[in-house]
């Protein structure tokens, strides 16, 4: 019998025993921050809470935030709260500002990070038979590890292959008979576009499923990788300061992530108050680890843009959902004063049936932020005449309008000249000096 890594007895928990669990996790983790971390009994004391004041989940809207500041100001190991001879990894988030976040990990945190990978192949229908290629970034990015560990506990067989070198991507997806791919969303849609372009027919490849996440997707993107690679394309989500890929992860529903809340309990807040939203209103999402012990964070602001649904779900979980993330507070573009998230913007062009390469050019002329949408033609529409170019422009002006509520101006690039991501794409040039 395949073992599918399936744990209906915390995946379908009834919320009563879940919400015992989390809260007995929440006092112990409390008390550990308090005993371990001076950062944190400062900032408690500073609050005026006592560990033995956290009696439940109800309790933690009471606790402070932490911010990615804290972690940077704390640089490298400041928040961590074991001794080194506990640590068995370190990993970092890249910093574009400042310095990086760095990350560590006991050998129980490394436990808890691959079975959240694990769960999410299994829900996505991966079995100790199949064959899981990895190409996300191996490195201090916890994208390969993160599935590498992941596969190995569910007990399928990794093939290590990390990012780069396309086109041998696409060698060994053939020949090593590779049934679930794990890379970005936007490297998934490079393999498949350089599958075409090698004239290997993907109807004829093992793949069945890909485990897509690091970066904000739209289902226009979904499609657009099912219908290239003929697969099913799931999504999983993650960050470094919690664990890596495997916090959420979308089963067959594909209807929102189930969140390993027994590991990491989230809420969703107002940014700007703090105030806690309640179930289907989008916020920031927030993430308290409940069953870590190297980097216990309480109340970590993510900056992700994300609504939660506690609803039971038709695949018969009953942890909770948190919507496809938007995308970042620090993506989101002020243009004009509208919020813009690169996320809608690839749901008009793929709704149009382009492919999703794109990229948005800011500016200010004359104190008026301008936006520039470039995106790719397909080959058929190379061959149109400059008229029929201007047409598809204008129309999709058009739209973008009805969508984002400014105007912006198109311009259809030749195919292929906008370049392409191994890993998390790079889809805002902001030329505005702000
Ligand atoms: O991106 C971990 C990861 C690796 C997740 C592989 C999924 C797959 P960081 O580099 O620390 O960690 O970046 C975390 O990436 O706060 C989100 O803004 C974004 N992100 C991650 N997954 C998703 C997703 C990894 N599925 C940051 N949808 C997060 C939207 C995502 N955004």
């Amino acid at each position: 019998m395949e073992n599918h890594y399936f744990q209906p007895e915390v995946e379908c928990a009834d919320r009563e025993s879940l919400r015992e669990l989390q809260s007995q996790r929440l006092r112990e983790m409390i008390k550990r921050c308090y005993e371990k971390v001076p950062f944190y009994r400062k900032k408690l004391d500073e609050a005026g809470i006592k560990p033995e004041d956290i009696k439940s989940v109800d309790d933690i809207k009471r606790l402070p935030f932490t911010t990615k500041t804290d972690l940077r100001d704390n640089y490298p190991y400041g928040l961590f709260a074991v001794p080194r001879e506990e640590l068995i990894r370190i990993h970092a988030s890249s910093g574009t500002t400042g310095n990086p976040t760095v990350v560590g990990y006991t050998r129980h945190d490394i436990d808890v990070w691959a079975d959240g990978a694990a769960r999410a192949l299994a829900a996505a229908g991966c079995t100790t038979s199949d064959f899981v290629h990895v190409s996300y970034g191996y490195g201090l990015f916890t994208g390969g590890l993160g599935l590498h560990y992941g596969a190995e506990k569910l007990g399928a067989a990794v093939i290590p292959v990390s990012s780069g070198n396309t086109q041998r991507q696409v060698q060994i997806l053939k020949d090593f008979g590779s049934n679930f791919l794990c890379c970005t969303p936007s490297y998934a849609a490079y393999i498949g576009e350089t599958c075409r372009d090698m004239g290997i027919d993907t109807k004829e490849i093992a793949l069945r499923g890909g485990i897509f996440g690091a970066e904000a997707w739209s289902e226009g993107m979904r499609e657009n990788i099912e219908k290239l690679l003929n697969i099913n394309a799931y999504d999983i989500y993650g960050l470094s300061e919690i664990a890596g890929p495997g916090v959420s992860y979308e089963c067959p529903e594909k209807n929102g992530l189930h969140v390993c809340e027994d590991y990491f309990y989230p809420e969703i807040i107002n940014p700007e108050t703090g105030e806690v939203l309640p179930d289907g209103e989008y916020g920031e999402l927030v993430f308290t680890c409940i069953g870590k012990e190297a980097l216990p964070l309480i109340r970590y602001r993510t900056r992700d843009i994300c609504a939660l649904n506690h609803e039971k779900c038709a695949c018969g979980r009953t942890l909770v959902r948190m919507a496809k993330p938007h995308g970042r507070t620090d993506d989101m573009l002020v243009i004009r004063g509208v919020n813009v998230f690169p996320s809608q913007i690839e749901f008009v062009l793929t709704n149009m049936g382009l492919e999703p390469n794109y990229v948005l050019v800011v500016d200010r002329v004359h104190n008026l932020d301008t936006l520039e949408v470039k995106v790719e033609m397909t080959p058929e529409m190379f061959s149109d005449s400059v008229k029929n170019i201007e047409n598809i422009e204008r129309h999709m002006a058009a739209k973008l309008h009805t969508v984002l509520n400014i105007s912006a101006k198109v311009t259809l690039v030749e195919p292929k000249s906008i370049a392409r991501s191994e890993g998390k794409a790079q889809r805002i040039i902001d030329n505005r000096k702000i």
